[in-house]
């Protein structure tokens, strides 16, 4: 009997259901560079009207919807306040560096979250020795936190701090539909407290490819220069979008599925004498730690053998991530493979 491999290393690994590459297979295209691509407009208006924003760009993905918001809110010789432990920080390469030639201000955060006080103490006061302040980051959730929530009041009061100064607010929502799914928020109260909004739809939504910068019709045309100096002016991508409307359509509420089976998974490793901590389950994110006398490797290469992938995140830290491909079948063997060690 041959068993299927069950990924949990990131709910990018997704590929797409049969229905999705029906809708795929069905989309009207035309060349989006030349802004004739029907699908990659539907799209891209339909996710600024759920958050009550204006417009959307369509880009390859979420490391490039943010590098693109950061380097069309900030110049060089200023600075993006963000959590220190951020994806747009950590995992982009140093691309704030690399493509904005801005600093970066990193604050400790309550599992990746903020508070409006932090943020207002990191704000440069004019001072010829220090980069202007020119862009306040949040992610949402937050992977790094765990999958963590902000609680919409919090943002409020980091919003508040941001107009009071005139600094623009940006939100890493790769996973923001997992936020509202989770806390029942409305992504209109995102469209009104910030300027721009990154959404990924190859995340928990399952599309394969893409992400969606939302913002204003002035700022969303201002980054469609950036987004072709990086090379990621698409032709035919209605194919891709297509996708993404499908995702938008589809797969939001099922998410309540995978935060249930995160749940279910977090409980299960608490309950193993190796595990020394798993930090709250919120979403689809689970992350643990574990005891000295289980090595990280070891631990990876036991679930290896049961055919069960998941990533190191830190030292003695692992992530498991649920989406779309996982289900309860998969849940029962992941907890044997837990007891089984
Ligand atoms: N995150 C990936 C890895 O890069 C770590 C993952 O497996 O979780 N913002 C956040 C909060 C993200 O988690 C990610 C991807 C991105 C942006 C970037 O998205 P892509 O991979 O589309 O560039």
């Amino acid at each position: 009997m041959t068993t299927s491999v069950i990924d949990l290393r990131s709910d990018t690994v997704t590929r797409p259901t049969p229905a999705m590459l029906e809708a795929m297979f069905q989309a009207r295209v035309g060349d989006d560079v030349y802004e004739e691509d029907p699908t990659v407009r539907a799209l891209e208006q339909e996710a600024a009207d759920r958050f009550g924003l204006e417009a959307g760009l369509f880009c390859p993905s979420g490391t490039m919807t943010n590098q693109i918001a950061i380097k069309a809110h900030t110049e060089p010789l200023s600075e993006v306040i963000c959590e220190q432990t951020s994806h747009i920080y950590l995992w982009e390469v140093g691309g704030i560096a690399f493509h904005s030639g801005a600093s970066v201000a990193l604050l400790p955060g309550n599992r990746g979250r903020l508070t409006a006080a932090q943020v207002e103490a990191a704000i440069r006061p004019q001072n010829v020795h220090y980069p202007t302040t020119s862009l306040i980051s949040l992610e949402n959730t937050h992977n790094r936190g765990g999958g963590s929530c902000y609680e919409l009041a919090e943002i409020g009061a980091i919003a508040e701090v941001a107009q009071r100064h005139r600094i623009p607010l940006h939100l890493d929502g790769a996973r923001i539909f997992n936020a509202l799914v989770a806390t029942g928020q409305d992504a209109r109260e995102y469209g009104r407290l910030f300027d721009t909004v990154s959404v990924c739809l190859s995340k928990g939504l399952g599309a394969p490819v893409g992400s969606v910068l939302l913002g204003s019709q002035t700022f969303i045309q201002k980054t469609k220069r950036i987004r072709k100096v990086m090379g990621g002016g698409m032709r035919q991508a209605g194919y891709l979008a297509a996708a993404g409307l499908y995702a938008l359509h589809h797969h939001v509420d099922r998410l309540a599925d995978d935060h249930r089976r995160a749940r279910q998974l977090g409980t299960a490793l608490a309950s193993r004498p190796y595990v020394a901590e798993v930090l709250p389950v919120e979403t689809n994110l689970v992350i643990f730690r574990l005891h000295d006398t289980t090595p990280a490797d070891g631990f990876l290469a036991h679930l290896e053998q049961h055919g069960i992938k998941a990533s190191s995140f830190g030292p003695q830290m692992i992530r498991f991530v649920t989406h779309l491909d996982v289900d309860d079948a998969m849940l029962t063997r992941i907890e044997e493979a837990l007891a089984a060690l």
